[in-house]
């Protein structure tokens, strides 16, 4: 009796649930380079080598372990371009009586596994995905106790639960939960960046770069310079070098921007984490431990952590929890198709041009630039949020629905109408401004509020507040903004929208065939 254990793309965890108490010489480990997957939406060139590479060394480490292994690669001739193709046609070639599965971290993933058993006439197991510090149906239990999904306290319940900067007597390390307010200090001159490791292509990340080069030359991004970890282990010395070199600065300087400075000190962890390479337990751990030996201030671990076991632990419970209907939210109506420049980065508003920049070199821009330049610029301009979460799935390396939609649609968009922030992240040129060094070398005047020179955000912020009134002036965070439009002079009101209306008149729609 052999089991076939298909193993998808983002699962490459040697402690993976479902590789876990199985008799490897009755078992087939299944990974699968599909089209389908290529191309559901165009990811960036760099993404796909990544995760091929990172694949086709999983498999290896595999076999190196006992494992049986059968790898379709995407150039099979016979290769049907689908998981469920790929599932089927394995099924047969080795006479599998069973098929054993970790659940998909997509929805999209999830609705073909759930249709094997019945398509395939046998019996498909479905483990739950233990990588995460909070299971689906934890998440839910704890979301079904309350009205609002409060980011703060299903943290301090993972911070309980893992014990992670917790004292003996279960308070929080240094007493407070969150030093949020400490990270937030603009960049100053003179700081000294340190850049992420850089692992050099092998031979096999090579043979995988030349094939997206040739095979996905349209897709957005480049591929040059790629110096990703492929493998846990490199995984591994990318994590110890982050937590060396970055993470003592990690807390004060995670919401600034810089230009030329493409991950200031920030970990570029996502990726590897996303795919398995790393546990969130693991990293979190070691950041903890970087804290108790005195190598990082209580901002920095605290700050990181936070990301790992809340933040990115909440959006992934939130996913599973509001699918599929949060995927067409859209709450603020918004209409306009996604501006042509978040493809070229063709823009004279610098901060969005550096944006691009990074994101089209490395598949790579940092929480601000993606949560207060390239989000904010779209809900300001009203754009409609499913082009924007389907760019974000494009362009990020670390890009996997799960993570990707709460943080676009819920966190970035405000189109789940509060369900996920209970304000939306709308932020003018001051903003900015404040937390960069971009608008001095703008050719918009940061400081000019309308006409052709001012920076569009500006205008396009109060026009948003404007636009959304009826929403939003209830809302209690946002009254001293509501009062600040209520002080404006009528004719300034108006200049305002009438500016911001200009701006938007220039916009080009991006064209057809970018992301779909
Ligand atoms: P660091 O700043 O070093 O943070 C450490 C880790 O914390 C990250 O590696 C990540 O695993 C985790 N983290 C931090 N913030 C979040 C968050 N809001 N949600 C989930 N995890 C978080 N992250 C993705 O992994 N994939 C995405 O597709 C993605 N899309 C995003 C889209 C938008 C609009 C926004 C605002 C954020 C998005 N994020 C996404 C979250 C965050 O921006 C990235 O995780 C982070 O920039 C990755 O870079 P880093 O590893 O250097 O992060
Ligand atoms: C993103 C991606 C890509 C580009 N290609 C593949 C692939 O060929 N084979 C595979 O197993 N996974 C791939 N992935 C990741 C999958 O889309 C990912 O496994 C699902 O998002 C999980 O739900
Ligand atoms: Fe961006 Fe405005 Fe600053 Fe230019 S002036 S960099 S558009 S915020």
């Amino acid at each position: 009796m052999t089991i076939l254990i298909p193993v998808l793309g983002d699962q490459l965890s040697h402690d993976l649930a479902s590789l876990r108490d199985v008799d490897r010489a009755d078992a087939v480990v299944l990974l699968m380079e599909v089209a389908d997957e290529t191309t559901y939406v165009r990811h960036h060139k760099r993404k796909i080598a990544l995760i091929f590479s990172a694949m086709r060394h999983f498999a290896e480490e595999l076999r190196g372990m006992g494992w049986t292994v059968d790898y379709v690669r995407l150039d099979d001739p016979a290769n049907s371009g689908s998981f469920t193709g790929e599932v089927t046609r394995a099924v047969a070639r080795h006479g599998a009586s069973a098929i054993r599965i970790t659940e998909s971290g997509e929805w999209r993933v999830k609705t073909m596994i759930d249709g094997w058993q019945r398509a395939l006439g046998l019996p498909v197991k479905i483990l739950p995905d233990d990588r995460f510090v909070c299971g689906i149906l934890e998440f839910q239990t704890w979301a079904q106790a309350r009205n609002d999904l409060v980011m703060e306290f299903f943290y301090r319940e993972m911070r309980r639960k893992t014990g992670l900067l917790m004292t003996a007597d279960g308070k929080p390390e240094g007493g407070t939960w969150n030093l949020d307010q400490e990270n937030r200090a603009p960049p100053k001159r003179g700081l000294n960046y340190p850049e992420p490791l850089h692992i050099a292509p092998d031979a096999i990340t090579q043979e995988v770069i030349d094939m997206v080069a040739a095979r996905f030359a349209g897709h957005f991004g480049r591929l040059d310079k790629f110096g990703l970890a492929v493998t846990a282990g490199d995984a591994r010395r990318a994590l110890d070098h982050f937590v060396r070199t970055a993470l003592p600065d990690f807390g004060a300087y995670q919401d600034a921007m810089v230009t030329g400075q493409d991950w200031l000190y920030h970990s570029w962890l996502s990726p590897a984490l996303n795919l398995g390479l790393l546990t969130p337990l693991e990293v979190a751990q070691a950041a903890a431990d970087a804290y108790a030996a005195g190598d990082v201030p209580l901002n920095a671990a605290e700050g990181f952590i936070r990301q790992i076991i809340g933040w990115r632990e909440y959006v992934r419970g939130y996913y599973w929890l509001e699918m599929p209907a949060v995927a067409q939210a859209n709450a603020l109506e918004a209409t306009r198709p996604l501006p042509e420049f978040y493809w070229t980065g063709e823009t004279d508003m610098l901060c969005m041009a550096e944006a691009v920049r990074n994101t089209r070199d490395h598949g790579y821009a940092h929480h601000i630039q993606r949560l207060m330049v390239l989000g904010n610029f779209a809900m300001l301009a009203g754009v409609r949020p499913q082009d924007v979460a389907d760019w974000f799935l494009v362009v990020y390396a670390d890009a996997y629905e799960w993570v990707e939609l709460p943080n676009v649609i819920g966190m970035s968009q405000h189109a789940d109408g509060g369900r996920l922030a209970t304000k939306p992240y709308a932020g003018g040129g001051a903003y900015i401004n404040r937390m960069s060094d971009h608008c001095g070398r703008c050719r918009y005047d940061v400081k000019q509020k309308t006409g052709p020179n001012a920076c569009p955000f500006n205008a396009l912020y109060w026009d948003f507040l404007a636009r959304h009134e009826r929403r939003f002036r209830r809302n209690r965070r946002m009254v001293q903004m509501y009062a600040n439009w209520d002080r404006m002079k009528p004719e300034i009101r108006e200049a305002y929208r009438a500016s911001a209306a200009a701006f938007l008149e220039t916009l080009e729609p991006a064209a057809a065939g970018w992301a779909r």
